[in-house]
């Protein structure tokens, strides 16, 4: 590309308004922005006003580096990551941007003498909520810990207009809202209206041979759709480095039809936009995938037709040969979300590039690698044969043309043998047709990963064994890990100050050094100060609290958390027949001495579970009967949290005393909440499950509270013939409990309420509450007694902050480098600006 400007012309100078970051020139420059970016005055400027000044102050001083952080990667032509998300949960960028670049200070100043409030501001901004849970908020670590290990990537994905919903709680029952993220703009995005990719969707595919004698096809499409990117700078860790997260709006074509409406037809001027930009309307709501949605589909091949195209339009600027754009860029798969791209990517290079088969396939499976991050069975994704025909008829084509030539393989390696060829097939054929997404992603990838080492493990043994079997050498782990910027930086100000007096702040970009908090266990003075901090952090968190709720708790309590998707399987009402447990026992012995806890939960529904809905009235009904009985006052507080989101996590995430983690064994895949909660210090309650086995490895068992059964034991148990009806009748206590909630105690007398959900429990409880209530509740007894003693507790609670290096994301991402993507480091200069 040649450059518009004469060479040598200065761009920016050395310091400006828009660069500079002393007092007065960042007074200046938010004061600029808001007059000529806001267009008003201070006397009439909202709080948001002043939010979005502010923003685009930071903003600037953030560009520069993003922009040389480009121009050095394409003079370089690095090696670069693509991560392909359906989903990127980032949370509020300002926060974080201000303690990344370093200027959080100046900028409170700054903010102070103009006579606002920088926590204030703050909360203002409006999180992008564009992800469901782990999955979207591990793909937002991953871009965080990238741009601070200097690693070329880009994030690529959808830009939802509305993310995910709101969430209220009237009458003790989830209600959605729509997340209008996008009301009042977003400072942070930077549109790109000349980046556009047209993608097709359904009509026919013909076939003609061309004068060369090569056999092509056309794929002449019912309509297309413009994909249009949204950039967003993210910003390292103290670093140069500011890389790019491109999301894809969908825009008609055409977005008024002329002819249409020249013959009265007003509605059919507009609809093929309406129908259109529906595409990336809205987030769907599921945490686990959901089945058969055209739409879903729609937006899965839009987001991976429209990056894999800007990637081919980014390669061939430089570079005419597409039979090594592998060796450019590696794309990873979150999930299966967008495994449509292994189909994509050959599309365009046979059918838009003239790339023979066998070049092709070969391009195609060095540049995926997929990450699996479930092993529930109804979450494999798969789309039926004539939804796939009907939207994408090509790619049906070319699955098929994919599938056959893999189990002409297969067949080498098992002659003879059917079974393993169906199982393997692309091609769901078992009764109605599907598309397995899972078996493309495997068959499409040269790496694939699970998150957590059981869940990988887990992985071989079941859900991808012929996998496995044909192919072990792809396999690998790479478990999960948080950023610590976010996760403790900024959300435990007190925390960070704490370590970084001790060790110095090293340990924000290099997790290990956490080791060396390990002496100060032992440290009277320290634990003091460190079980200060704690109580400082439950004081806000129980002020938030009474703002949100009207409940008052005390901080002096054990704060005792569980936050996450409501789910069956991650157990929400295990915890709550503990609650109803205790409330028991006081009750009988109204004297009976206890350890004061409150009981903190938060967690979005998927609105169409409905048993997941009954989970949150179940507590919300128990918190109305126990916060309101005079009997268990001063030592039992229940409180549901209406809207767990990120910005909430980072309040909740510093104030816990004790994590909840007690999923069935075998049934989350990694979890990550776990480790923040490690990080800040909390202590887990948890099962064998996912990476919890891992935390309680490397902080050691004395300092982490097991309980329940294991993997192995859940799936003999289940072998055996599970009967929940057997663990009821022999626990009066279990009993008693149940009997409490169908007696319509905390249901006003209704008796009908909760039914759906104890007749789970009764007669089937596919997650095994019933095996693992008495073994929860010893296991939560001996955390009674271990935050007794004080000083104990403290010393576990440093050394749980100590021992989590591993889990830092910068650790898995340095892991992916080496194992898997084989991309290096760039150091950016800031030469772009500079002259
Ligand atoms: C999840 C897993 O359930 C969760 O255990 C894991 O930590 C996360 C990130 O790997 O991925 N899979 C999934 O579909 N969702 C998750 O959170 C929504």
């Amino acid at each position: 590309m040649t450059s518009l400007i004469p060479e040598g012309c200065p761009i920016v100078a050395v310091e400006d308004d828009r660069t500079g970051t002393s007092l007065e020139t960042l007074k200046r420059a938010i004061m600029d922005n808001l007059f000529y970016l806001q267009a008003r005055f201070p006397s009439v400027a909202s709080r948001n006003d002043f939010y979005m000044a502010l923003s685009y102050t930071v903003r600037d001083r953030l560009l520069q580096r993003w922009i040389s952080t480009a121009e050095t990667y394409l003079q370089q032509g690095s090696r670069t990551v693509c991560y392909f998300s359906a989903e990127f949960l980032l949370g509020p960028h300002l926060g974080n941007n201000l303690i990344n670049l370093g200027i959080r200070q100046e900028v409170e100043e700054a903010v102070n003498e103009l006579g606002l409030d920088i926590e204030e501001l703050l909360n203002q901004e409006e999180e992008p909520g564009l992800g469901n849970g782990g999955l979207g908020r591990l793909a937002a670590c991953y871009l965080d810990s990238m741009a601070t290990l200097e690693i070329p990537s880009f994030g690529y994905g959808i830009r939802y207009e509305f993310g995910i919903f709101d969430q209220e709680i009237r009458d003790g029952w989830q209600v959605e809202v729509t997340d209008r993220w996008l009301r009042y703009g977003n400072p942070w995005e930077i549109p790109r209206p000349e980046v556009r990719m047209p993608v097709k969707f359904g009509g026919h595919t013909r076939s003609y041979t061309d004068s060369d004698g090569h056999y092509r096809v056309i794929w002449d499409a019912h309509h297309v759709v413009e994909g249009v990117a949204y950039d967003t700078p993210i910003l390292g860790y103290r670093v140069n480095t500011a890389n790019t997260l491109r999301l894809w709006r969908a825009e008609a074509v055409e977005s008024f039809d002329f002819q249409a409406f020249n013959t009265g037809n007003y509605y059919g001027a507009v609809r093929d936009k309406i129908t259109s930009e529906n595409i990336t309307k809205v987030l769907y709501p599921n945490d686990e995938p959901l089945q058969g949605k055209e739409l879903r589909l729609s937006q899965q091949y839009f987001f991976s037709s429209s990056s894999l195209q800007d990637m081919i339009r980014i390669y061939l600027q430089h570079n005419p040969d597409l039979s090594k754009f592998h060796q450019k860029f590696t794309v990873q798969l979150n999930d299966t979300h967008p495994a449509i791209s292994v189909a994509e990517l050959m599309r365009l290079l046979v059918d838009d590039h003239h790339l023979d088969w066998n070049t092709a396939w070969n391009v195609t499976q060095h540049t995926f690698a997929y990450t699996n991050h479930t092993l529930l069975p109804e979450a494999l994704e798969k789309w039926p044969i004539a939804l796939f025909q009907y939207l994408l008829p090509r790619h049906l084509e070319i699955i098929f043309e994919i599938n056959q030539r893999f189990l002409d393989q297969v067949r080498l390696h098992y002659p003879g043998q059917s079974d393993p060829l169906a199982r393997l097939s692309i091609i769901d054929e078992s009764g109605e047709r599907y598309v397995r997404m899972a078996n493309l992603a495997c068959v499409g990838s040269y790496a694939i990963n699970g998150v957590a080492a059981l869940h990988t493990e887990l992985l071989k043994a079941t859900v991808l064994h012929d996998f496995y079997q044909l192919y072990p050498e792809r396999f690998s782990n790479k478990t999960n890990g948080v950023t610590p910027r976010r996760w403790v930086v900024l959300s435990n100000p007190g925390l960070t100050g704490l370590i970084s007096e001790q060790i110095g702040d090293g340990w924000i970009k290099d997790l290990d050094q956490l080791g060396q908090l390990e002496p100060l266990a032992n440290d009277h003075h320290f634990r003091a100060c460190w079980g200060k901090t704690k109580h400082d952090n439950k004081v806000a968190l129980a002020e938030h609290i009474q703002a949100k709720t009207g409940i008052i708790v005390d901080p002096n309590s054990l704060f005792d958390i569980q936050v996450k998707r409501i789910h069956e399987y991650k157990r929400q009402h295990l915890n709550v027949l503990h609650i109803i447990t205790l409330y028991q026992q006081i009750k009988d012995n109204p004297h009976l001495d206890i350890t004061p806890r409150t009981f903190i939960f938060g967690g979005k529904a998927a609105p169409g579970y409905f048993t997941a809905k009954l989970m949150i009235k179940l507590i919300t009904a128990v918190g109305d009967v126990v916060n309101r009985d005079p009997d268990v006052a001063g030592r039992l507080k229940v409180v549901f949290l209406p809207d767990y989101n990120v910005t909430f996590g980072q309040r909740v995430y510093p104030a816990a005393d004790l994590s909840e983690q007690i999923s069935t064994a075998g049934l989350e895949a990694s979890g990550t909440g776990n480790m923040k909660f490690s990080m800040n210090g909390a202590l887990t309650i948890g099962t064998l499950d996912g990476a919890n086995v891992e935390i309680r490895e490397e902080v050691g068992a004395e300092n982490f509270f097991l309980f329940g059964l294991t993997t192995p034991e859940v799936q003999a148990l289940g072998a055996k013939g599970y009967q929940p009806w057997d663990y009821i009748q022999s626990n009066p206590q279990l009993k008693r409990v149940l009997d409490l909630i169908a007696s319509g105690h905390f249901s006003h007398g209704d008796t009908n309420l909760f039914q759906p959900l104890l007749s789970g429990l009764w007669n089937q409880d596919k997650y095994y509450l019933m095996a693992d209530y008495q073994s929860y509740i010893d296991c939560q007894q001996q955390v009674s007694q271990a935050y007794q003693n004080r000083e104990q507790w403290l010393a576990m609670s440093i050394l749980n902050t100590a021992r989590m290096g591993k889990f830092s994301s910068d650790r898995s991402i340095q892991d992916y480098c080496r194992d898997i993507w084989h991309v290096s480091p760039v150091i950016i200069k800031l030469n772009g600006g500079y002259q």
